[in-house]
């Protein structure tokens, strides 16, 4: 496979880096990786050692030394330079992600994409890291807020997102002066070494420390704990499930660390009697059944009027039927696999609880055998009437099934149903009646960290800011100012004069 060749994957792989500097442990276990898409044996990777981990932050904290001190715009320079390599090795990176992870090889292009435009993004970023002058209340005094870089950043990323949520904190973390240590899925590792691989061309020419990008990839009862709890780390940014950030969550606040925690989502649509059906029902498959429903922004609820009901399903089932499901390599096929077969028995028990709590499977929900179907992870996506308060239905099933629930009466009643569940990552209103929109889009509105009028719930752009509320964990990462949660804020306040007035009036004389 010429593709894995070009990005310096190899039979047998190491699982811990500094950069250009792999560390070769062997005893900690190999992770073998085979592809969701036909089941086969790709490559190993050997986990990395606790001892591993500690040299690893040994030269992390060298590195942050350093390269604090090379001013923005010049880090901002780095970051370019790994967005023009990204940019030559897409295509070879793009088909790795969609092979080892199984989203179509248009959403693994899109992946890399990601990263190019976090890079350009970051870039211009480099030259933007300011904080504001304020007026002080005493003479002669100036004060204003700066922004310095943190240290250590720890990126815990994934599987649904091998190589895109990494770049979305690691680019910024640098302009921003901070080194990186990621720790990817163990289910997707390859594409992370290939990533570090690229990366690694760019320090090599330019003659960058170790420690500025590091890799481990290890277990989570061992690596994982030690990241979590490690005070030399000030902040871990955190893409997982809801009972795994809660654990992380836990343990960094312990230590006083900073967390960026991406979580579960529910994303729902509303469909009111003004939605256009024409732009809806495409942004409503491609929101369910994209990346195999394996998005955080996937989405899982579908608020439908209930004067539109019937013909939304319809349609739905219609647009289901038409969907070809293999291969993702294959560019005619709109569905790829499910990561592995634990999560097809999620997505068989989901259904399962569905029709127990009354829910009826109106389409789909089979899993696939025969000849395409060897790895025994495709399954047909399902359409599932529900009502919003199952037990099942208020859970992230990292699958595609799209619950089709009913509303009558106004867009409020459709609202409340809508943000009763206790994730509150992305959102969307089909409407062209401006009154739903902005009622959707206002305080009473939706409670998500992402509210979208007219277009579907996954697929947001790296320039605004990512992230949800409630059980998904209240982070924000990738664009608007997300930046400063990478940096530590300081006020500065300078008197220039030759009396000392304190603030608040208070007079003291001695
Ligand atoms: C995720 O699923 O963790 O908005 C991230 C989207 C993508 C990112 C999803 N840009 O669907």
């Amino acid at each position: 496979m010429d593709f894995w060749e070009k990005l310096g994957i190899r039979e047998k792989n190491f699982g811990a880096s500094t950069g250009l500097k792999w560390f070769e442990t062997k005893n900690e276990g190999e992770l073998k990786i085979y592809s969701p898409t036909n089941g086969k044996y790709i490559a190993s990777v050997y986990q990395a050692s606790e001892e591993d981990y500690e040299k690893i932050l040994n030269e992390s904290g060298k590195a942050f030394k350093e390269w604090r001190k090379i001013p923005a715009p010049k880090r901002g320079e780095i970051v370019r330079q790994i967005g023009l390599k990204l940019r030559e090795y897409k295509p070879y990176l793009g088909k790795l992600v969609s092979y080892e992870m199984g989203k179509s090889l248009q959403e693994g292009l899109g992946e890399v994409q990601e990263m190019i435009d976090i890079c350009d993004f970051s870039l211009g970023q480099s030259r933007q890291l300011y904080g504001f002058t304020m007026a002080s209340e005493r003479a002669s005094h100036r004060m204003y807020d700066q922004y310095h870089p943190l240290g250590v950043v720890g990126v815990i990323t994934a599987f649904n997102f091998p190589v895109a949520v990494y770049a979305w904190n690691a680019m910024l973390a640098t302009v921003c002066g901070d080194v990186n240590l990621w720790k990817p899925s163990s289910k997707v590792p390859l594409s992370a070494i290939a990533v570090q691989n690229i990366i690694g061309e760019v320090i090599k020419e330019n003659n960058l420390p170790e420690g500025l990008f590091s890799l481990v990839i290890g277990k989570g009862s061992t690596i994982g704990e030690k990241l979590l709890n490690d005070k030399r780390i000030p902040l871990i940014s955190l893409t997982g499930s809801t009972p795994v950030g809660r654990h992380a969550g836990e343990a960094i606040a312990k230590r006083f660390g900073r967390a960026i925690l991406e979580l579960g989502g529910n994303n729902g649509i509303i469909i009111t009697p003004d939605a256009d059906l024409k732009t809806a029902i495409p942004a409503i498959v491609f929101g369910a059944v994209g990346t195999a429903g394996q998005r955080c922004t996937t989405t899982r609820r579908l608020i439908i009027h209930e004067s539109v009901y019937e013909k939304v399903k319809d349609s739905l089932i219609k647009a289901y039927k038409s969907l070809k499901i293999g291969d993702p390599l294959d560019e005619k096929n709109h569905v790829g696999p499910l990561i592995d077969k634990s999560a097809v028995k999620l997505f068989i028990s989901a259904l399962e609880r569905v029709k127990e709590e009354g829910g009826k499977v109106t389409f789909g929900g089979e899993v696939l055998s025969g000849k395409g179907y060897e790895s025994g992870c495709y399954i047909v996506p399902a359409l599932v009437e529900a009502e919003n308060h199952y037990k099942i239905v208020q859970e992230e099933t990292f699958a595609p099934i799209l619950y089709l629930i009913k509303y009558s009466g106004n867009v409020s009643n459709a609202i409340e149903l809508h943000n009763d569940v206790v994730q509150g990552l992305s959102s969307a209103i089909y409407t062209n009646n401006l009154r739903e929109a902005e009622q959707f889009l206002s305080i009473e509105g939706s409670d998500c960290g992402i509210a979208n009028v007219n277009i579907g719930t996954s697929g947001a752009e790296i320039g605004g800011a990512f992230g949800g509320e409630k059980e998904t964990g209240g982070g924000r990462e990738s664009g608007s100012d997300s930046w400063k949660a990478y940096m530590r804020r300081q006020t500065n306040t300078i008197n220039y004069g030759t009396a000392l007035p304190l603030a608040q009036g208070i007079k003291f004389e001695i």
